[in-house]
Formats: structure tokens, C-alpha cells, sequence
């Protein structure tokens, strides 16, 4: 008999990844989508399966972290022998913006899962993994960190998954159950969410490599963050739940950048040469020099429009945060010795991943322009 997963977050960058993984190694996997008044599932429209074959290995649900009736009734259904919690608001300057709506999703959410499979005598068979993140260390109380360095959360985000922690240790101890916390560092891919800062800087530099936009406008680009590529944490996600023991792991490279390095790197992968002057809310990026040669071996071959000198970064304080997490770095030591856990990418494999996949993407939609198909309205 094949083991049954239940995601939630399917239609997330994680979930499709996640998805993937598990119906490679055997697994019927049923997800958790929101109903939506678009198709929300392209991340995972090539697993898609035709509902009316016999045994379907893949399973979509509609429900929302939001609905505990509808929750219990997919656990009930579906008898899951492993859960992964991926569904949230997952957007930290969003949950500024949307405190309570996060709350009831990010944190109550992962108390109505604990509490269905408590309710509906899975305590046993069901184990669930809680994705929890490093955005929980928040200011810095010590570095590089480690399953046992104090939270210190600086968003309403993080505040809900700090709750989310707590109570899937608390139902562990307290019922028994095999529920472990993944803290995951930040992790990316072309599947990212374009509104994520990495994922935001390689669409904009395909786009100013291709003239389809001018500036690129960013916040704060000190920041530091400690950054994987997704399909390496996914394996993770599932190496926490075949453990004997429930734990709760740090998963990480122990590597960290900052935002104003991620930046030159993609430009420099795709032959731009980007330098940095002025400060503060002043400071610019400007292309230093064009690799002409680069450009044509990736199929750029109109370079007319970039030129030496041109202002292709700049500084909007909207895209500041109230309170901001300046460093993370994590400590992977006992995700490595005890689930035997290692990335295979690097931050450099992850930025030809992502800017090649994004410039692929626009240079398909420049084409379709110049046939005069569609129109290049993406929402930044
Ligand atoms: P995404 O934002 O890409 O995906 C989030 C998923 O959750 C989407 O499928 C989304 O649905 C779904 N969702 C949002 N709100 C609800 C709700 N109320 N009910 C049901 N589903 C909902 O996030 P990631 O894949 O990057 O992250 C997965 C999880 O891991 C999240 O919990 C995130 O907070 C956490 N995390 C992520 C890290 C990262 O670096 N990526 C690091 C550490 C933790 P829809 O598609 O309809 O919007
Ligand atoms: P983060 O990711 O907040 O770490 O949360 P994000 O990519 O949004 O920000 C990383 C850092 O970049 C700075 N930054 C900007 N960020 C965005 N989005 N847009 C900008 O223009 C910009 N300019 C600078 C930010 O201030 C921040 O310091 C992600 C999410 O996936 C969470 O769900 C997850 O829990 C954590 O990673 C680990």
C-alpha cells in the first residue's frame, strides 16, 4: 500500500515542489487549494491527473487554513499518514498589512490541523510536519542560528508562526504526537513568488536586459539572508517525517548574502556589470560595463538599449519594512547529522536557475509582442 500525504499550500512554491518529490517516490498525494476566481494552479498543472481514472495518485481538495470544519472533513476523508502544514500567508510585509487575517491563517491554522487529527483518533497514524521559518530569530540574539537560539519574531507574520511553533511542540508533549517543526531558512526557485525579493530582482534583470523595464526599485539591500533553492528543502520536509523520533530541525546552508550581492550577481550572470554609489535612501545601481559576448550566447542579441552609465537601481523606502530582520544564518549541523541532509545547489546554481528560467520566460513574451500576441501587463 502506498503512503497518503496531505498537503496543504499545494498551489504554493513549495507545495508543487513538495508534490512532486512525494509522488516520485510512490506516495498518493492529495492537496489543499483555495477556490479561486482564476486557475491558481499552474505550479502544479503538469501533475495534474484526470479525476475519473481508476485510483488517482494525485488529489485536489478545495479548503482554507481558515475553516476548520472543512479541514476535519478533508482529514477525515483523506486519512492521512503524513500531513506537511506548507499552506499561509507567507508574505512578511504583507502581514503588516493584514495582522489578523495572518494570525487566524498562519497560527490558528496549524492548530485546527493538530486539533482535527487529535479529534479524529489519528494521533497515531498521522504525522505532520509544521513549516516554520527563520524569520521566527527576528533581531538577532545570536548567531549563526541554531534549534536552540531564542526567537525574537519582528512581524506579524512571524509573531503567528511563532504560535504555530509552540503549539506543535505543545501537542507533541502533550498527546503523544509525531508533529515537528522544519525551520526553514529562506529557500528560492523559478517557482518563487514574484514578489519575493530574489525572485523580484532576476524577472527585473531579465527585463532590463531584454528593454522590457527601465529601474528596478528595492528596498533594503542590506539585509542578509541565508538562501537555498526549494527542491533541496523539500527533501528535507520529508526526511523530518521517516525520523523515528518527532523533532524539530534548522535547515540552512550556513551561507548569507545580502540583498546588494544577490543583485550583482544576477546582472553579472546575465553580462551586466552593476556598481553601487550614494547612500541611504540616495544610493543608485549603475550598469558599469556590458559583456556583449554573454548577451549574445543567452540570445540577447539587440543590446542597443543598455548602456554604460544608466541608473538601473534605485531606492523606494515604500518597500521598507516597520521593523526589518537585518541577518540570518543558519546552523544546519544537526539537520546534517541526523537527517543527513545537504543542499546540492548553491547561490550561485540558484540565480543561473532562476534568472535563466525568468530570462526564457521574457523572451518568449518579447517574441509574442513582436507577433503582435498579448501584452506584457505584469503587476510588480
Ligand atoms: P507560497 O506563498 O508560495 O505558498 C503558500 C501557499 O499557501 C499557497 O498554496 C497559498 O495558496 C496557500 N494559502 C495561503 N493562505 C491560505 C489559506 N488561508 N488557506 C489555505 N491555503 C492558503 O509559500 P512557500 O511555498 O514559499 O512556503 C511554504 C510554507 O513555508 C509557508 O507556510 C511559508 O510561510 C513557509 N516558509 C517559507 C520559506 C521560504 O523561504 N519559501 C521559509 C520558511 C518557511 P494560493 O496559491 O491560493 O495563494
Ligand atoms: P523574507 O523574504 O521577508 O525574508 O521572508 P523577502 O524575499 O520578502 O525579503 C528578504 C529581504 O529582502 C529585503 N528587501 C526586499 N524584499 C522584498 N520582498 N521586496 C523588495 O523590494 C525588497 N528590498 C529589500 C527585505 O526587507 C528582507 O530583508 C521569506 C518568506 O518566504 C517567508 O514566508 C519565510 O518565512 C522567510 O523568507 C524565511
Amino acid at each position: 500500500m502506498s503512503k497518503v500525504a496531505l498537503i496543504t499550500g499545494v498551489t504554493g512554491q513549495d507545495g508543487a515542489y513538495l508534490a512532486e518529490l512525494l509522488l516520485e517516490k510512490g506516495y498518493t498525494v492529495h492537496g489543499v487549494k483555495r477556490r479561486s476566481s482564476l486557475f491558481n494552479t499552474d505550479r502544479i498543472d503538469h501533475l495534474y491527473e484526470d479525476p475519473h481514472v481508476a485510483n488517482p495518485k494525485f488529489i485536489l481538495h478545495y479548503g482554507d487554513l481558515t475553516d476548520s470544519m472543512n479541514l476535519t472533513r478533508i482529514i477525515q476523508e483523506v486519512q492521512p499518514d503524513e500531513i506537511y502544514n506548507l499552506a499561509a500567508m507567507s508574505h512578511v510585509q504583507v502581514s503588516f498589512e493584514m495582522p489578523e487575517y495572518t494570525a487566524n491563517a498562519d497560527g490558528i491554522g496549524t492548530l485546527r490541523i493538530l486539533e482535527a487529527v487529535r479529534l479524529l483518533g489519528l494521533t497515531k497514524k498521522t504525522k505532520i510536519y509544521q513549516a516554520s521559518t527563520s524569520e521566527l530569530y527576528g533581531l538577532v540574539q545570536a548567531v549563526p542560528q541554531s534549534e536552540t537560539t531564542p526567537f525574537y519574531p519582528r512581524s506579524p507574520y512571524a509573531v503567528a508562526k511563532l504560535y504555530a511553533y509552540w503549539i506543535t511542540v505543545n501537542y507533541r508533549e502533550a498527546y503523544g504526537m509525531f508533529a515537528s517543526n522544519g525551520i526553514l531558512f529562506n529557500h528560492e526557485s523559478p517557482l518563487r513568488g514574484e514578489t519575493f525579493v530574489t525572485r523580484k530582482i532576476t524577472r527585473a534583470a531579465a527585463k532590463i536586459v531584454l528593454g522590457l523595464q527601465d529601474c528596478l526599485y528595492m528596498g533594503n539591500i542590506d539585509a542578509q539572508r541565508d538562501w537555498g533553492h526549494a527542491k533541496d528543502y523539500v527533501e528535507a520536509m520529508y526526511l523530518i517525517l521517516q525520523q523515528e523520533t518527532s523533532e524539530d530541525f534548522v535547515i540552512a546552508t550556513g551561507v548569507t548574502t545580502r540583498v546588494r550581492e544577490f543583485i550583482r550577481l544576477t546582472f553579472a550572470f546575465l553580462g551586466i556589470e552593476v556598481t553601487f554609489s550614494g547612500t541611504e535612501e540616495n544610493e543608485v545601481g549603475v550598469i558599469a560595463s556590458i559583456d556583449t559576448y554573454r548577451l549574445a550566447e543567452l540570445g540577447v542579441k539587440d543590446t542597443s538599449h543598455l548602456k554604460t552609465g544608466a541608473v538601473i537601481l534605485k531606492i523606494d523606502p515604500r518597500y521598507y519594512r516597520p521593523t526589518e530582520v537585518e541577518l540570518l544564518i543558519g546552523d544546519p549541523t544537526k539537520s546534517q547529522e541526523k537527517l543527513g541532509w545537504k543542499p546540492k545547489y548553491t547561490l550561485q546554481t540558484l540565480i543561473e536557475d532562476m534568472a535563466g528560467a525568468d530570462l526564457k520566460l521574457f523572451q518568449k513574451d518579447q517574441l509574442l509582442l513582436k507577433e503582435g500576441f498579448g501584452v506584457l501587463n505584469y503587476f510588480e
